[in-house]
């Protein structure tokens, strides 16, 4: 079992909406203060979506390159950019995220039902994505909602051969409405399923947030959270800042004798170069 904890904030998302989530970070400043107490509290990963000048999801390449320069500036923290984007962005529009040069992005191994909507990612576009992520020395976080898509991840590896920076880090995303759902057991039949030597981290969706996080750690696993991924910090009680979440993962892997891991051990951990 690893003997540290990496932590990975996802602060954002492309989903909630700032008039409703007002704690929401979505400017440029908002971003960078939250990863500074995010990095603060025990975080070594950021995943990151960005939003416009109005707040909606955005893919604007200049935007994208400018968050990486200013979270590479303000901490030190691995920049991982989304390239799932929102539901409603372009094959091409999510491959170009890379021409961001970040450290790492988010790799999804398959099509899931998103709510009412629907995540695409036919295996023409995740094979062209993963080969890109080679050609730039890009180090992919392979997003997995569904088991299917442990399967798909197989079959990349298998064709392709392992991914920059030589490590396969996984990331469970679980109790989408649509993917798999967020408990326990679920968990331990996608861990099982990886391939021999993956590394994993977990996020439960919602109110699946803590069966997921006490799972995955129990497990072995390291840990994703934020507020792309629930808004809720207890029953009844919205989430006041993402560094809330950070705070609170990292005081359960102290407590699990796995204390955060930092961003330059987590470098090491997932094959990073160092900056
Ligand atoms: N916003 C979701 C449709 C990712 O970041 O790679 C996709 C998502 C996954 O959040
Ligand atoms: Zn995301």
């Amino acid at each position: 079992m690893a003997a540290s904890t990496l932590i990975t904030v996802a602060p954002t998302g492309a989903e909630a909406g700032k008039a409703a989530v007002p704690a929401l970070p979505v400017t440029l400043d908002e971003l960078v203060g939250t990863a500074k107490e995010c990095e603060a509290a025990g975080a070594a990963v950021i995943h990151v979506h960005i939003r416009d000048r109005t707040a909606r999801p955005t893919l604007d390449r200049a935007l994208l390159t400018d968050t990486v320069a200013a979270l590479r500036e303000g901490t030190d923290l691995i920049v991982q950019l989304s390239t799932g984007g929102a539901v409603t962005d372009s094959f091409a529009d999510r491959l170009a995220v890379l021409d961001a040069a970040p450290d790492a992005c988010s790799l999804t191994c398959g099509t899931v039902n998103f709510g009412a909507d629907v995540f695409s990612n036919p295996w023409t576009f995740i094979k062209e994505l993963y080969q890109l992520t080679q050609e730039r020395q890009v180090v992919p976080e392979f997003e997995l909602f569904d088991l299917g898509q442990v399967a798909t991840l197989h079959r990349l590896l298998g064709e392709f051969g392992p991914p920059a920076g030589g490590r396969v880090h996984c990331d469970l995303v679980m109790g989408v409405p649509g993917g798999m759902p967020g408990d326990v057991a679920t968990l331990v039949a996608a861990v099982a399923a990886l391939p021999d030597g993956a590394t994993w981290s977990a996020t439960g969706i919602g109110r699946t947030t803590l069966p997921v996080l006490f799972g995955a750690l129990g497990a072995g696993g390291h840990l994703r959270v934020g507020m792309e991924d629930t808004l809720s910090f207890a029953r009844g009680r919205p989430v006041a800042r993402n560094a809330e979440l950070v705070e609170r993962a990292a005081e359960l892997a102290r407590v699990a004798q796995r204390p955060p891991m930092r961003p330059a051990e987590a470098r090491d951990f997932l094959g990073i170069p160092a900056r």
